[in-house]
């Protein structure tokens, strides 16, 4: 008769077995708790008002040679050890004085800046200079020479968003910087603009076969009298409100390869659905009052605030006044890869049940990520 087997000492020929395996480098899949791995970053709050004096204060001790962009980092607290807003997303501000030039260089991340305060500063992307007005969406596409540059009398900064850690991920992160602070101009400033600004009407003449948007900049005032105009029509989307893409006037694509970007208006008093979708979400707050609820919490948010959504995460928005918010995400590479999902909550008439009010975390006692890479 086979005897009964003994428990403990199954649980240590296993746990031999696991040291075995681990010896040559291997592991048992049936430990691990499954194949779908939450994210470590959470929702998250940056307060304009908290980064603002910094940004001046960098203005004032920093050199723009030493740091060659004057930019702080929103560093989501879930993952300590890095610098990113979101998995894949960073979400940056930048300060450039009057005078000041932030010399080119060019990276296989793609860049996006969305003007935040101040008049007279430009980018230029590979020849073609953009002066920039609050609000403003500005591409800087994968590998683009791009530098910037202050010539107005005001100090200005803006947003930035990279999708590095994405590219870090891949290990395909390269970067090269210019001989010269400027990479020589070789069109008529805001050329794109001038060609592609209508946004239907395409130039026939022109090959553009890049993945990204030919045009550099997206006006502000054209972006607002669009929403506006549809908002006289339509509520929108119940989860997302009025909102349009800025789209490759070429295909109407994402305004570049692995970033899509959006603009949002939301009318005084709107409160949208809760819903999720796979892909990290930045939000830039460009205009008014009003808050979110992400995953369950509550997040009060003001104009120039800059906020994240986490992969998967339900979210819902209320305006107090009339705002419109940016924001953008790595849903391009998702849906190449057809890993893009999205889900409405069904539950609870579509909105979160509330579980709490945002409040900042208290920055751990060594410090914080950002102090590690150093
Ligand atoms: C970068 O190149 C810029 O070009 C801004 O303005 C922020 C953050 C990380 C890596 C490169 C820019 C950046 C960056």
């Amino acid at each position: 008769m086979k005897a009964e087997p003994d428990p403990d000492k199954q649980i240590q020929a296993m746990d031999l077995f696991y040291e075995q395996v681990k010896r040559v480098h291997g592991r048992a899949l049936w430990q691990t708790q499954g194949a779908s791995k939450k994210s470590p970053t959470i929702p998250y709050l940056w307060k304009y008002k908290d980064f603002r004096p910094l940004l001046f204060k960098a203005a004032e001790i920093v050199p723009i040679e030493l740091a060659e962009r004057r930019v702080l980092v929103m560093a989501n607290p879930g993952i300590l050890t890095d610098w990113q807003a979101s998995n894949t997303l960073l979400a940056n501000l930048q300060i450039i004085k009057p005078g000041e030039v932030a010399r080119s260089h060019r990276h296989a991340a793609c860049a996006l800046r969305v003007m935040v305060e101040g008049r007279g500063a430009y980018t230029a992307v590979d020849g073609e200079k953009s002066y920039m007005d609050p609000g403003d969406f500005v591409t800087t596409p994968n590998w683009t020479w791009h530098d910037h540059g202050n010539e107005g009398e005001e100090t200005v900064i803006w947003l930035d968003g990279l999708d590095i850690p994405l590219v870090q991920g891949l290990e395909t992160n390269f970067f090269e910087i210019y001989p010269d602070a400027k990479y020589p101009l070789s069109s008529p400033d805001d050329l794109s603009q001038r060609l592609y600004g209508s946004g239907s009407l395409r130039p026939t003449w022109i090959k553009h076969n890049a993945l990204h948007s030919p045009l550099l900049n997206y006006k502000f005032a054209q972006t607002y009298a669009a929403l506006k105009t549809i908002a006289e029509q339509t509520d929108g989307s119940p989860y997302d409100g009025v909102c349009v893409e800025y789209t490759n006037p070429l295909t109407g694509g994402p305004a570049m390869a692995t970033i899509a970007c959006f603009a949002s208006l939301l009318c005084s008093g709107t409160r949208t659905k809760a819903h999720r979708h796979a892909g990290g979400t930045v939000y830039h707050v460009i205009q008014g009052t009003g808050r979110s609820v992400i995953g369950g919490k509550i997040f009060e948010w003001e104009e120039k605030d800059t906020f994240v959504v986490p992969s998967w995460t339900y979210h819902e928005h209320q305006a107090q006044a009339e705002s419109v918010l940016f924001s953008f995400s790595d849903s391009p590479v998702l849906q190449r890869l057809g890993l893009y999902r999205e889900e409405v909550l069904e539950e609870h008439g579509g909105y979160q049940k509330i579980e709490g009010t945002f409040k900042p975390l208290p920055v751990p006692e060594r410090g914080v990520g950002v102090q590690q890479k150093t």
